[in-house]
Formats: C-alpha cells, sequence, structure tokens
C-alpha cells in the first residue's frame, strides 16, 4: 500500500516535533495536517471484524484472495480506544502502516481525514482520536480538532538540537564544498549516512559554485527523500561572504519549492571548518530564511534548523530572544 502523501508529511512533521523538545511549538505538525485536510489525505483507521462476517464465513482463515464473500449486511465498527469505565473511547488512526505494525497489525480500510473530523461531532461518545497512538502520537480531541480546522496554514522556522541527518524531512540541506564530491563535518557525515550512490550523482553535477545550490536524492538517509547541496563562503570577512551566505539559504529554499518539498532541515552553513562566526551567520539565516517566508506568502514551508553544537543553538537563543 503507498503511503498517501500529505500523510507521510504529517508523519514527519511529528517526529520532528517529538525531536525538537518539550517547548517545541505543533505548528509544523498543524501545517501538515491542514494540507492534508485540504489535499483530501488518506489515513489508515482499524476495524473490527463485523460479525455477520464472521458469523458467514466458517473459518476467516481459508478465505483466498479473490473470493467473493457475500453478505446480507455489512457494517463496518471502527476500533475504539477506551478512554474511562463510562464507555467514553478515541479512535486510533494511522498516518502509514509501519506506524500500525508497530503494535500488532489489525484490519484497516483508508478512511479521508476530513470525513472523520467531519464525523465526529455526531459520535456521542467518541472523544477524538489519537493519530500513531502506538509512538509519537498526536491527541486530536474534539476542542483540538476544532483549532486545527480553523488554523491559518503559516511557514514555520523551528531550531533543533540534532544533526540533520536525523530530521525527517523533504530535504535535508549539505554544507558542502565546491566539487561536490564530499569532505569533513556534516559533508562527510551526510555522505557517510547515504552511501556511495550519493557520490556517483554527486560526480554527475560537475562542482557548485560559493552561494548556489544542487539536488540529489538521498539514497540510504531513509527518512528524506533529497539533500540540497549549497557551498558557503570560507570566512574571509569581507561583505561578500553575508551575500554569498543567504544566497546558500535563499537558493536552497527555491530549489526544494521547485521540487515540491514542504519540509527542509538547514545545518549552520559555513559555521564549523570554513570557520564564519557564528552570531553573524546566525543573524543571516534567520533574517534570510524569514525573508524568504515573506516573499512567499502562499507557500507552506516547515523549516528546521539543526544546531550540532550547543554553541549554535544558543546564539539562535540570543538572536531570537532579542527580536
Ligand atoms: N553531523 C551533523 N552536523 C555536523 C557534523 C556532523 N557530523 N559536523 C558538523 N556539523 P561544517 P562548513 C554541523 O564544518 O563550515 C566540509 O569538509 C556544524 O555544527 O560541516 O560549511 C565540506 O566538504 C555546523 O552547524 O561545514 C567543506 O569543505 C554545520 O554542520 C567544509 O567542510 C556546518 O559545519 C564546509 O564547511
Amino acid at each position: 500500500m503507498k503511503q498517501d502523501k500529505y500523510a507521510l508529511n504529517v508523519e514527519r512533521a511529528l517526529f520532528n516535533w517529538y525531536y525538537s523538545g518539550e517547548n517545541a511549538t505543533p505548528k509544523p505538525v498543524f501545517n501538515a495536517v491542514q494540507e492534508g485536510l485540504k489535499n483530501d489525505m488518506q489515513v489508515l483507521v482499524p476495524i473490527e471484524m463485523p460479525d455477520i462476517v464472521s458469523k458467514t464465513v466458517k473459518n476467516p482463515k481459508q478465505i483466498k484472495v479473490g473470493d467473493i464473500i457475500t453478505v446480507e449486511e455489512f457494517a463496518i465498527k471502527l476500533y475504539h480506544l477506551p478512554a474511562n469505565e463510562q464507555g467514553k473511547y478515541f479512535i486510533p488512526l494511522f498516518t502509514s502502516e509501519e506506524e500500525l505494525n508497530k503494535k500488532g497489525a489489525a484490519s484497516v480500510i483508508n478512511q479521508s481525514l476530513k470525513e472523520l473530523f467531519e464525523a465526529v461531532g455526531l459520535w456521542k461518545d467518541c472523544l477524538g482520536f489519537i493519530l500513531n497512538p502506538w509512538d509519537k502520537k498526536l491527541m486530536l480531541s474534539k476542542d483540538v480538532i476544532k483549532i486545527i480546522v480553523s488554523y491559518q496554514t503559516i511557514s514555520q522556522l523551528s531550531f533543533v538540537k540534532g544533526s540533520v541527518v536525523d530530521m525527517y524531512v523533504d530535504a535535508i540541506v549539505n554544507a558542502a564544498n565546491k566539487s561536490l564530491l564530499g569532505g569533513g563535518g556534516v559533508d562527510g557525515a551526510i555522505h557517510k549516512a547515504a552511501g556511495s550512490k550519493l557520490l556517483d550523482e554527486c560526480r554527475k553535477l560537475k562542482g557548485c559554485n560559493t552561494g548556489e545550490a544542487k539536488i540529489t536524492k538521498a539514497y540510504n538517509i531513509k527518512y528524506a527523500d533529497h539533500i540540497i547541496h549549497t557551498v558557503g563562503p570560507i570566512y574571509s570577512g569581507k561583505k561578500q561572504d553575508a551575500d554569498l551566505l543567504s544566497a546558500c539559504y535563499k537558493n536552497s529554499l527555491d530549489l526544494a519549492l521547485e521540487n515540491g518539498c514542504s519540509s527542509i532541515a538547514f545545518p549552520g552553513i559555513s559555521t564549523g571548518i570554513y570557520g564564519y562566526p557564528l552570531a553573524e551567520a546566525t543573524k543571516i539565516s534567520l533574517f534570510t530564511v524569514l525573508q524568504w517566508f515573506k516573499e512567499h506568502p502562499d507557500k507552506i514551508m516547515n523549516v528546521y534548523f539543526c544546531c550540532f553544537k550547543d554553541s549554535e543553538l544558543e546564539a539562535y537563543n540570543e538572536l531570537t530572544g532579542n527580536i
């Protein structure tokens, strides 16, 4: 069963929300759910075997693919997760078979999330849904559903302590060098995780100029689809450094958009081996991304700044605390 693209985006946003720590905003998740509602996102809903089917079919294990079973009436009962002793319950929903299988498989149907949200008001004892209840879950009580349904999507920038390699996004950004043939720092970590096929594709790109960006597949990096390789400036203290660093962020975002991405994770480009002072680099990256959001008001992009070192997160905290 191929996973619904919008369900995958929700699953990814949920993972990153948990990964970002307890103070992280759920807005990237709300963005992804809202986009799903607008685009008829399908979720998996476990069902109980209807009584009528078990009565009609003496031994369900003997049913073969292609057999036709005729039953007089067929009412599907969605699986319930009891919430209390008064009979209140939640309905579990899943974004993928992988999420479902984290705790035993069940019979499932595909269902439109929008239609489920519309129906829940009619089910008196149902308190709402739990999306991906076995792992990184989203509680969708009736009140939360109301908030999400009327939520105005807007691009989001989040700060995460960790490596871009671990992010669940459409594209991760690599701080590469002009050859695009790998190196140390995050470049080395990305090539190691993606495997040798990445190097094969990079060879065909014939390098990249400072400030520009090129895109490849993510190969063995399972939770991202693309890698965007950009080349930051080697810090020289000259005025052009800032323009080139800003161009890296802008060109990466443009390329992500051109390739249908709605989530992207950046490392601190040029702030490692290329020696760009953190305080200046964080300011440039932050303002460039916010400016890009302003210039693309009709596009929804969830952007994550991955801070591999504590000092990077501290630099962003200082900056955002002062805005
Ligand atoms: N995993 C994740 N992030 C990392 C890692 C890692 N293993 N190591 C560093 N970072 P850098 P640059 C973060 O030095 O300054 C390469 O050799 C780091 O904390 O990787 O742009 C290239 O081939 C920082 O946020 O890149 C180039 O020659 C960010 O990655 C040169 O380094 C960038 O640090 C590029 O230098």
